[in-house]
């Protein structure tokens, strides 16, 4: 019940890290965010984003009434609208109603292969089961995937390969109780803050030892017993040795590979080449650290890794996850409390719309599209005939877009995603935009993506509705509305549900799944009845216990803090021999610097919702950093403009010197519109991943005038809503 003045428990809806929140409203205003000193994951602990980011939700440039193209635009011609002047309002009926009926033609004329759509790791689980659930079982279409494919895709493909399972292993808070732990390709305290504190309390206050691997000298560098400063993408070659050093000297856990683990003696074989002189050369990483590092590491009786995404986006990125995964198999670190191979998930509810099937091969519970049993359950579950539902595998989110043109997809329907700023090489993604036949925005903002749309569906915010996000730690938590949609803005599960109906009846079957859901609650039902780690997890538990970690396999099951204590979902760990693959670009003469592409602690990726707060006015313009060894080289001075360049383009922004990067190497963060980061960014993928190389394009840096700065990409929003 929503009352004048209340103080409501919710999650915030930034990070993967899960903070609980109280929202404190006033006459239906949020005025106040706080959090509970007995909060499980947060302990009363906020960053700036979770205490004062909310703010976007009350942005006069937010869109809170469904608006329609007033120009139809044709594939090929189509254009941005930011400016309102160029849509008109419309009724729901009416804009739902065009919807369905575009998606049914294009359906119809072009099958269900042109059919596509983009969840969202920000919206709720139940948004997410449904949307999938529309395409699959509306337009048998298995092209459904999320934001997933350009963050840890690849250290989900790797971890599904040697032990089964994606998740992160154990629950961040344990990182207590570590006596060792490495931290590489993540950079927790500007991006899993709270995270960033534990580890800083493990370190200081605990006695855990903690050994950094990463191309930035970043923060954590600081509480450090060894700083590994490696060249981008050269991680195969510098845990390989720590393999190499750990299998000569005989620090390896024999118990545990016998009994546990499968393919020792080919890993094994494949690890002689990499000498610590070996990785040194290649890496720029001193050999007596690495063989520092993997004594530490192996001989910890308890040892942890944490990786994000310094690690999976690369175009080798599963080989560097594997990498991770050979050493914890090695020692045995891993299904005890303390230890294992711990994915940083990203977004709020990034695992959560992996868990409820927003992914192109697997239905929700990662059961594979083409296997004969699974299809046969969901089309039960979704009361569709024998064979209806497709067993092909669908296109990842970096396929999608390359495909649209003739033959390829045709529609794309987008729910809270921002590829016009997220994808690498964005000159070819805004050609793949115009080429669309049809394309749908679901969102809060008119972002850089829904501009090219036909019509934009106005989502309320998580405080404006109910459901449940997944943490980082597989925590399933309560979302909770707080106040009431703004405008005419509506929950994206009512949404979904609401079009569902009207494309079934256009199709001419209604009433084959079911969309009559009176609450988000009834759908987690249905989700856990064919998903066995979410059997257990009720909205009545979520409220009575609080936040529940899966797998929950029933009702009475306490949830699972930590996995694989006694076995792999896969049965034995799997080691994978590796070889070493350089980037897919090397720097050379004409581009002598590699750029690494990131985030900042106040902003959020394409800035849709941050650039809308006033955390913008906490870090108001883009900056490259560059090392003050390249800088004067370059005759940059700190706060000078400076243009940046790559193959595929050309940016122009503020140098930031600072010893934070290494030489050689400068970090611009993708936040920034007006010098957007993914300009310049490549698009080679890895194969088996298909995700992209973000951390590695090889640009120069040369000196530009002050006045090519801040040359915004777009006009403004402009209109009030
Ligand atoms: N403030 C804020 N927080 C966020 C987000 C945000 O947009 N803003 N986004 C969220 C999301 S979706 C995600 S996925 C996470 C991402 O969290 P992180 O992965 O921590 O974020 P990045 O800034 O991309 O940092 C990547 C790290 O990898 C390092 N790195 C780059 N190349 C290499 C390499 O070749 N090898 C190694 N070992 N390291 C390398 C970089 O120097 C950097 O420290 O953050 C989440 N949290
Ligand atoms: N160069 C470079 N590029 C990268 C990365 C990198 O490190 N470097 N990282 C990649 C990674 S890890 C990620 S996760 C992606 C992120 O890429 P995206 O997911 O495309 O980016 P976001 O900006 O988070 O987009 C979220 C959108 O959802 C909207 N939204 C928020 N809440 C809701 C809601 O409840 N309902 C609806 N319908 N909409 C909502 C927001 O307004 C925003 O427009 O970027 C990737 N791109
Ligand atoms: S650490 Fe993440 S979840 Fe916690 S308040 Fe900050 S952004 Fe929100
Ligand atoms: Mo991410």
């Amino acid at each position: 019940m929503l009352t004048p003045e209340c103080i409501v428990s919710t999650v915030c809806p930034f990070c993967g890290v899960g903070c609980n929140l109280e929202l404190h409203v006033r006459d239906g205003f949020i005025y106040k965010v706080t959090s509970p000193f007995d909060a499980v994951v947060n302990h009363g602990n906020l960053c700036v984003k979770g205490r004062f980011g909310y703010d976007f939700i009350y942005n006069p440039q937010r869109i809170t009434v469904p608006l329609i193209r007033k120009t139809p635009q044709r594939p090929g011609e189509r254009t941005q609208a930011f400016d309102l002047s160029e849509w008109r309002e419309a009724s729901w009926d009416e804009a739902l109603d065009y919807v369905a009926d575009r998606l049914v033609e294009i359906y119809r004329k072009d099958g269900s292969h042109a059919m596509a759509v983009y969840c969202c790791a920000k919206a709720t689980n139940e948004d997410n089961y449904l949307l999938q659930k529309m395409y699959r079982a509306l337009f048998r279409t298995n092209n459904v995937d999320h934001c997933t494919r350009l963050c840890h895709a690849a250290s989900v493909v790797a971890l599904q390969m040697a032990i089964g399972s994606a998740a992160m292993s154990n629950t961040a808070a344990e990182v207590i109780e570590n006596d060792v732990f490495i931290l590489t390709g993540s950079n927790p305290t500007e991006n899993h803050p709270i995270i960033a504190l534990q580890m800083k309390a493990a370190v200081r206050k605990y006695g855990a030892k903690l050994i950094v691997v990463d191309p930035r000298r970043i923060e954590m560098v600081d509480y450090a017993t060894l700083y590994l400063p490696i060249k981008p993408g050269t991680d195969v070659p510098v845990f390989s040795a720590m393999a190499h050093v750990i299998l000569k000297e005989g620090l390896y856990n024999r118990q545990f590979i016998a009994e546990r683990t499968e393919n020792f003696e080919a890993f094994a074989a494949s690890m002689e080449k990499f000498t610590p002189e070996y990785a040194e050369n290649i890496s720029g990483v001193d050999r007596d650290l690495i063989i520092e590092a993997a004594r530490l590491y192996a001989t910890a009786k308890n040892a942890a890794i944490y990786w994000a995404l310094g690690i999976p986006e690369s175009s080798h990125g599963v080989a560097n996850a594997l990498s991770l995964i050979n050493l914890a198999l090695l020692t045995g670190h891993i299904g005890r409390r303390g230890t294992g191979l711990n994915p940083l998930r990203g977004q709020n509810n990034v695992q959560g719309a992996s868990d409820s099937g927003a992914m192109p091969w697997h239905y929700p519970g990662y059961q594979r599209v083409d296997v004969e049993d699974n299809a046969r359950r969901w089309e039960q579950a979704w009361n569709i005939e024998p064979g209806g539902l497709s067993r092909e595998l669908g296109l990842t989110t970096t396929e999608i877009l390359s495909s649209v043109g003739p033959g390829g997809v045709r529609a794309l329907y987008i729910m809270g995603e921002n590829p016009m700023m997220s994808e690498p090489n964005l000159n070819h993604t805004r050609k793949k935009m115009q080429e669309l036949e049809f394309l749908v925005a679901q969102d809060l903002f008119i972002n850089e993506s829904g501009a090219f749309a036909d019509v934009f569906l106005p989502a309320a915010s998580w405080a404006e509705k109910e459901g449940t996000f997944t943490n980082t730690d597989r925590r399933v938590q309560r979302v909770r509305q707080v106040i009431p949609p703004r405008g005419q803005s509506r929950p994206d599960w009512e949404i979904i549900c609401d079009l569902a109906k009207r494309i079934e009846k256009r199709l001419g079957r209604p009433q084959t799944a079911y969309w009559d859901y009176r609450h988000p609650s009834e759908v987690l039902e249905e989700m856990g009845r064919y998903v066995p780690e979410y059997a257990g997890v009720t909205y009545e538990r979520l409220e009575r216990e609080g936040g529940l970690q899966t797998p929950v396999w029933d009702r009475q099951h306490p949830g699972t803090p930590f996995l694989f204590a006694d076995t792999f979902p896969r049965g034995r760990g799997k080691f994978y021999p590796l070889d070493y693959t350089p980037n897919a670009e090397m720097p050379d003469e004409d581009y002598p610097f590699v750029l690494s592409t990131g985030r900042v602690l106040e902003h959020w990726h394409g800035g849709t919702l941050t650039r809308h707060s006033w955390l913008d006015d906490l870090f108001p313009e883009p900056l490259v950093d560059i090392h003050p060894g390249d800088a004067a080289h370059l005759g940059i001075q700190d706060g000078d403009a400076v243009r940046v360049t790559s193959r595929r383009g050309s940016i122009v922004l503020r140098a930031h010197v600072t010893p934070k990067t290494n030489p050689g190497v400068v970090f611009i963060p993708f936040h920034f519109r007006e010098a957007a980061a993914n300009l310049l960014t490549h698009d080679i993928l890895d194969p088996q991943a298909k995700i992209p190389e973000y951390k590695a394009a090889v640009v120069r840096v040369t000196k530009a005038r002050p006045e090519e700065l801040g040359a915004r990409a777009e006009p403004q929003v402009r209109g009030r809503y």
